[in-house]
């Protein structure tokens, strides 16, 4: 097979620039989780699309930010920064007419790696006109010459599906990496933790902290049924009751959501637990987090 092409697809940025919402996209299926709130992704998660032609190996990370004054801060920085070696290409994104500390902070990394760099600017739905991303697109070329800029919305398939022929052309001829019917290089338990998560991360107001986090602990198949029990770790008191809600309809709600996105995702009926335990600090505890699958 001397024309199969595979490769890794780093996709960087700060937070909330759209890149697991791209990834989504560009694989076709829902896999990795997506939030108004900044810093949804934690861990690097590999998304994979194979074709008779082709794999690729697109690899999500967290967002590359300044305050990294918590442990988990830098285990996401690292995680970042990390997968940035070691890939066939980089997808950059950026936000359409937005500049600022962390993309320089995401340019630093960029720049020491010598693989095509492909600069997707993001959002551009949000633009009046896309003539109004010219001077912004000069500004960033002054700083560094991608191989190729593409400005696009996640949301529109046609830019997308653009986006991709764009990648195999950059593809290496290489052969398959991954079992052409895997999706993910992580197992089931972590994508149904992460959904979870998502629920949280999505209903949950911006006074909730954004480092709430799920540990399965039960996980079993009994009558062609999942039966999965899972615990939310908060901080404190206050917390706990805002995640519950008012008679429990919060946790009711989450559950309900989550649920069905992980029928969805393990295409079976799941039974799904879901309860909230006060650990204070985690987020900042080293054996915690380790404890938590952050090593
Ligand atoms: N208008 C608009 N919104 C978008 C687009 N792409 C993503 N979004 C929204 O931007 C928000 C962040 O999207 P994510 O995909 O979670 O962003 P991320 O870069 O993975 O964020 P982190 O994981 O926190 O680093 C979500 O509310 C998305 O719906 C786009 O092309 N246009
Ligand atoms: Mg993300």
């Amino acid at each position: 097979m001397m024309s199969f092409k595979a490769g890794f697809i780093a996709v960087v940025g700060p937070p909330n620039v759209g890149k697991s919402t791209l990834i989504n996209e560009l694989i076709g299926y829902k896999l990795s989780i997506t939030s108004h709130r900044p810093q949804t992704t934690r861990h690097r998660i590999c998304a994979i699309c194979s074709t008779d032609d082709y794999q690729m190996v697109f690899v999500d990370t967290p967002g590359i930010h300044i305050e990294n004054y918590k442990a988990i801060n830098s285990y996401m920085n690292r995680e970042a920064s990390s997968s940035i070696r070691d890939v066939d290409i980089i997808l950059w994104l950026v936000e359409s007419n937005k500049w600022g500390k962390q993309d320089e902070r995401v340019l630093e990394h960029i720049s020491q790696v010598d693989v095509p760099v492909i600069l997707c600017v993001n959002k551009i739905d949000k633009l009046k006109s896309e003539q109004n991303i010219l001077p912004f697109l000069a500004k960033i070329s002054q700083k560094y010459k991608a191989t190729a800029t593409f400005p696009l919305s996640a949301f529109k398939k046609r830019d997308t599906k653009k986006l991709k022929q764009l990648i195999l052309k950059y593809l290496p001829k290489q052969d398959i990496i991954f079992d052409p019917n895997s999706t993910t290089d992580k197992n089931d338990k972590f994508i149904v933790a992460e959904f979870i998560r998502e629920k949280l991360m999505r209903h949950l107001k911006n006074e909730l902290p954004y480092d709430i986090t799920v540990g399965i602990e039960q996980y079993e198949l009994k009558n062609n049924i999942w039966h999965i029990a899972a615990r939310i770790y908060v901080d404190k008191e206050s917390q706990k009751s805002i995640v519950i809600g008012n008679k429990g309809q919060m946790l009711k709600l989450i559950g309900t959501e989550a649920r069905k996105g992980i029928e969805n995702f393990l295409q079976k009926k799941i039974f799904l637990q879901l309860w909230v335990k006060i650990k204070p600090g985690w987020s900042n505890n080293k054996k915690t987090l380790s404890s938590l699958g952050y090593d």
